[in-house]
């Protein structure tokens, strides 16, 4: 399935992720073998590098891209990006090093890719979408901030601040890469409205979403306050567009 699709990348940012890491890797490389990884390291101080490093010398599929300091999931992803569409990926995954993202649903990912999707979306809130140790503020917050989105976006997607996707390197081609500066939960949003604009195909995969069990999470108000005026800003920004197309 995957050949049909061509060479696939799974591109995992990690700050401080030394003890979920090599589980990881090895749980991607068994649920989807032909594909590649990528681990987009900020210079962690726990040394989450340097294991990367030797996952990377025992496994020709593993890669690492040292970045010089924590640079925020946004710019790993932007360098992630660049990265595997110079070595000419056609696929490339994102996917958190933290355990929340269960490899073993790639396969569902990428069959949506293709059956025709230019985004696939694993998604908590589609029918059979599920998260699984959150606390009912988090679960509120994640859903609030989707509801937002969707309101002041108008896109149709129940999960836009999900960070497990693949695209195919064609779409994120076509909607660029140079101008995007959004960090946290907000990158996730940025790129799916530059697809839905694009006119592309946006396909959400359910998935059950695992909050972490062990790392420090990098979650902070700051990544809360930039997605809130970035989403308004987007959603005013592009009213005009949306009152000239329900016209
Ligand atoms: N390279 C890089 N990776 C990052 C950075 N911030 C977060 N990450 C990674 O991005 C992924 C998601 O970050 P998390 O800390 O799990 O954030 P979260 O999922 O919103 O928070 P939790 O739900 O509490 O886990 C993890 O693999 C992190 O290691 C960063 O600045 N640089
Ligand atoms: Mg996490």
């Amino acid at each position: 399935m995957e050949r049909m699709l061509g060479r696939v990348l799974v591109i995992v940012p990690t700050y401080n992720e030394r003890e979920n890491l090599p589980a990881i890797v090895e749980r991607v490389r068994a649920a989807v073998p032909e594909a590649h990884l990528l681990v987009a390291d900020d210079n962690s101080p726990d040394g989450t590098g340097e294991i990367a490093d030797r996952l990377a010398e025992r496994d020709d599929h593993v890669h690492v891209l040292h970045r010089p300091g924590k640079q925020g999931l946004g710019a790993a992803y932007i360098a992630g990006f660049r990265w595997g569409l110079a070595e000419g990926y056609d696929v490339l995954v994102e996917m958190d090093a933290d355990g929340s993202h269960q490899p073993e649903e790639l396969p569902k990912l990428l069959r949506a890719l293709s059956g025709g999707a230019d985004l696939a979306i694993g998604s908590r809130y589609v029918p059979g979408g599920k998260v699984v140790n959150w606390p009912h503020s988090r679960e509120f917050l994640s859903r609030g901030a989707n509801v937002y989105t969707r309101m002041m976006l108008g896109v149709p997607v129940r999960d836009a601040t999900a960070g497990f996707r693949a695209y195919r390197a064609s779409t994120l081609e076509k909607i660029g890469l140079d101008d995007v500066d959004s960090q946290g939960y907000c990158f996730q949003v940025d790129l799916t409205l530059r697809t839905v604009r694009h006119g592309l195909r946006v396909a959400e995969v359910p998935i059950t979403f695992v909050e972490r069990t062990v790392g420090a999470s990098k979650m902070s108000r700051s990544v809360i306050t930039e997605a809130l005026w970035r989403v308004t800003v987007w959603g005013v920004t592009g009213l005009p567009r949306r009152l000239s197309r329900t016209r």
